[in-house]
């Protein structure tokens, strides 16, 4: 969006540092959930793997993204100057395109609610998804203080109210039904994605509410970059704790291996031969 923009040394390095931080997380939960989904019951395997592909999409658009952002920069008189090619804000974007509706899968999936009630959910939270990147992607390309920012950004704001609507108020109904320990875990998971999730109107509105337009490119491309970190590795954690905790439930383990991972997660864990359901 804004071109021209002069960044001094330290604003152009705290977002390359930002992307880098975000390359080095995806890349190592990636191999962290290949490496551990074996110890997941194949039951509860499904959200794993959707975790997986998450941070493995998230890897490709972030080398790409940080690649974008030194080709958009030369370094002239010790400042960062942004004459070079466009720096292309749609990776981003097709990144939300995909990650967005896996995300809210995996919370679904790991659930195991009625095969119905988990279709519905689906199906609804991934037309909202598609509406709330679709709707905010126009305003994203907009000028800082344009109307069409503001009319964008409001009507992405609809779908995404919505969703938090289906996962604090439709969802909580279902669980219930569920053990204390796991509502824990599927509660601590819901005030993650709130918070990871709030942060990104917030950089969106940056440039509209900050009077230096390079603090606020800096300020997007920073909460941009922490939100991701939050929604996709610490989220996909969480869901793994879920899987696991639900793998305990599980008969015919073919390895005791799950016990150290239960206790990562603060989990007592039975003892050995403990019949499924005990
Ligand atoms: C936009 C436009 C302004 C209004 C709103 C937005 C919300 C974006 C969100 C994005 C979530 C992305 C995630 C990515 C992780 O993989 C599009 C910035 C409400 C909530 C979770």
């Amino acid at each position: 969006m804004s071109d021209q923009l002069q960044l001094s040394a330290a604003q152009f390095d705290l977002v390359y540092n930002a992307f880098s931080f975000v390359i080095a997380s995806m890349g190592a939960s990636l191999l962290f959930f290949l490496l551990i989904r074996e110890r997941v019951h194949p039951k509860h395997r499904m959200a794993v793997t959707i975790s997986t592909l998450v941070v493995g999409i998230a890897l490709y658009h972030y080398l790409r993204i940080f690649t974008s952002w030194e080709e958009a920069f030369t370094f002239t008189d010790g400042v960062y100057v942004q004459d070079g090619v466009p720096f292309n804000e749609a990776y981003r974007y097709v990144d939300w395109f995909l990650t967005v509706p896996l995300l809210l899968a995996e919370l679904v999936v790991v659930l195991k609610l009625a095969p119905s009630v988990t279709r519905t959910l689906l199906v609804r939270l991934t037309i909202a998804a598609v509406l709330m990147i679709g709707l905010g992607w126009p305003g994203e390309l907009a000028a800082a203080d344009s109307v069409e920012r503001t009319v964008w950004g409001a009507a992405s704001t609809v779908p995404f109210l919505y969703i938090l609507w289906v996962l604090f108020v439709q969802l909580k109904r279902s669980l219930d039904r569920q053990s204390a320990g796991m509502r824990r875990l599927v509660d601590a998971l819901r005030w993650v994605l709130l918070l990871s999730w709030g942060v990104y109107p917030l950089a969106y509105i940056a440039p509209m509410v900050m009077a230096d337009p390079v603090a606020a490119e800096v300020a997007r491309q920073v909460g941009y970059s922490v939100a991701d970190v939050i929604a996709k590795p610490v989220f996909g954690m969480l869901i793994l704790g879920i899987a696991l905790l639900k793998s305990k439930d599980e008969p015919a383990r073919e390895s005791d291996d799950l016990h150290e991972e239960l206790e990562a997660f603060g989990e007592p864990t039975p003892p050995a031969g403990t019949p499924a359901n005990a």
